[in-house]
């Protein structure tokens, strides 16, 4: 049977209280992913700590977690065929908004680096990382 695979989606803050996120979650499902989990939470700054751990010490790091804590996010786990992280990164565009092709979902809505509407796991790993973080029962083994 074919190999599915889940990743976490976060419309960013910027994307809920632009009204975006049906938009945004429409664009997925009609690619072909099934949404498995969808919440709108606000986000701590621990969790978000966490989820950007990567980032720290970077100068973009202080606007990040102050844009992604600011106010509820959509949080979307989606399932699809093998790969489906990275279907996910090329629908959503390059990270600068400035630079994103039209047709992907940052070169159609965004222009700000810091609100660039949203966040797609960067591979499998960070996948099951991301999705262990903000839904714990999810998490695979
Ligand atoms: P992506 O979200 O495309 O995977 P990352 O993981 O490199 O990009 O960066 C995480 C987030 O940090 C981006 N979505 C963006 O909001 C912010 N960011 C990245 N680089 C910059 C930068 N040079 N200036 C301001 N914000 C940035």
């Amino acid at each position: 049977m074919e190999q599915r695979e889940a990743t976490l989606i976060i419309c960013k803050p910027d994307a809920v209280e632009r009204g975006l996120v049906g938009e945004v979650l429409a664009r997925f499902e009609r690619r072909g992913m099934r949404l498995l989990r969808a919440e709108l939470r606000q986000i701590d700054n621990g969790t978000a700590a966490r989820h950007y751990a990567e980032h720290v010490g970077k100068p973009f790091y202080d606007s990040l977690i102050a844009h992604i804590t600011r106010s509820p996010a959509l949080l979307a786990v989606v399932e699809g065929p093998e790969g489906t992280w990275q279907i996910v990164r090329q629908m959503m565009g390059t990270t600068n908004p400035a630079q994103a092709a039209p047709g992907t979902i940052r070169g159609d809505l965004a222009v700000s680096l810091t609100e660039n509407v949203i966040h797609g796991s960067d591979g499998p790993e960070s996948a099951q990382r991301e999705i262990a973080l903000f839904f714990p029962d999810l998490a695979s083994s």
